[in-house]
């Protein structure tokens, strides 16, 4: 694994441009809706910029303060390291080739299908799956597999908020997030070095789990494509290939997913992918981690990445090998 952090001083503005004018031109197209948002958040925030700036930017969302973290212990990465650094295959597997090349991945407009065992099946846009009259900021700890780690602000809702409108059925015992599959546009996905689409899954328990975020932005702005616009999903107490990107299709089943990188390399990856310093990754000892920047392995891993507390209940009973693979 090669860390190699870029400095703003890599980074090209040309290379910058594309998110911003994704940006504006969803700016742009968000107006109309965010309006009447936009007048309520006005006449409860008292601001005098207040109209405009919830108008113009819905995605500058209140801190939940629920979901944070203590800043003297994890320190917020940077805008440009969140989005410099980044696993996705599809577009390349250098941490480089995301920030370099999605921005060839066209995101407006944007569905997702729903099917499976669900009572609301179809096709939906963004908007009507995510209230985003309802976004909030979250601070999340994200943990690679490979080690690394990072603090990030998203922008977004529970994950249950957009399955409760698909009304789950009692049959249905997990739920798929697929990726957008678009090789002309991701050239990853003219190679083998995963199975494509992206797919991966969770137990409903976990998806509905409060802390299960469902992304749409970052630092207050919309989701850059590098790190899984318009939708992707954070699953802060598991590994970060949990985390599936620009989500298309969300499906209810029975049976346990086959998760992506269980299917390509199953002696090293499973389903659960819970984060726990005691259980090393067969090539690599998962007991401590690399903070990014710092390149060097700077603080120990946490058991379920520090959300202990909150999600070990799901996983009462259950066999701890199985769990933390
Ligand atoms: N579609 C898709 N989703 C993906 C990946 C990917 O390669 N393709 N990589 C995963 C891995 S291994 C990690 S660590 C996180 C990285 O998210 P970030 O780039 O936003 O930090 O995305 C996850 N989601
Ligand atoms: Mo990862």
């Amino acid at each position: 694994m090669i860390l190699k952090i870029k400095t703003s001083a890599d980074v090209p503005s040309s290379e910058i441009t594309p998110e911003s004018v994704y940006h504006s031109r969803r700016d742009f197209m968000k107006v109309g809706a965010a309006g009447a948002a936009g007048l309520a958040a006005a006449a409860a925030f008292g601001g005098v910029n207040a109209p405009l700036f919830a108008q113009a930017n819905p995605y500058a969302a209140p801190l939940n303060p629920k979901f944070t973290v203590d800043p003297a212990v994890d320190k917020l990465n940077t805008y440009e390291q969140i989005t410099s650094f980044n696993n996705f295959y599809e577009f390349g597997t250098d941490k480089s080739d995301p920030m370099r090349y999605a921005s060839r991945m066209k995101v407006v407009p944007w569905t997702v299908d729903v099917d499976g065992l669900c009572n609301k099946p179809g096709k939906y846009d963004v908007e009507k799956l995510v209230d985003f009259k309802q976004l909030e900021e979250r601070v999340y700890r994200h943990r690679c597999v490979e080690g690394w780690s990072m603090v990030m602000p998203w922008v977004g809702v529970p994950i249950k908020s957009v399955l409760d409108k698909l009304q789950p059925q009692a049959k249905a015992k997990y739920v798929e997030f697929h990726t957008l599959l678009r090789p002309g546009e991701m050239f990853g996905q003219k190679t083998g070095v995963l199975q494509w689409p992206y797919v991966e899954g969770l137990r409903m328990d976990e998806a509905m789990h409060p802390l299960a975020f469902m992304v749409v932005g970052l630092y207050g702005k919309v989701l850059p494509n590098q790190n899984g616009a318009p939708l992707r999903i954070h699953i802060p107490w598991k590994y970060g290939f949990k985390s599936g990107k620009s989500i298309v299709r969300i499906r209810f089943t029975e049976t346990m997913p086959r998760n992506t990188w269980a299917v390509q390399t199953p002696s090293e990856y499973g389903f659960w992918a819970n984060v726990n310093p005691e259980v090393d990754h067969p090539r690599w000892s998962q007991a401590r981690e690399t903070r990014l920047p710092s390149l060097l392995r700077n603080r120990p891993t946490l058991l379920f990445n520090g959300y202990a507390d909150q999600v070990q209940s799901l996983y009462a009973g259950m066999d701890k090998k199985v769990l933390f693979y």
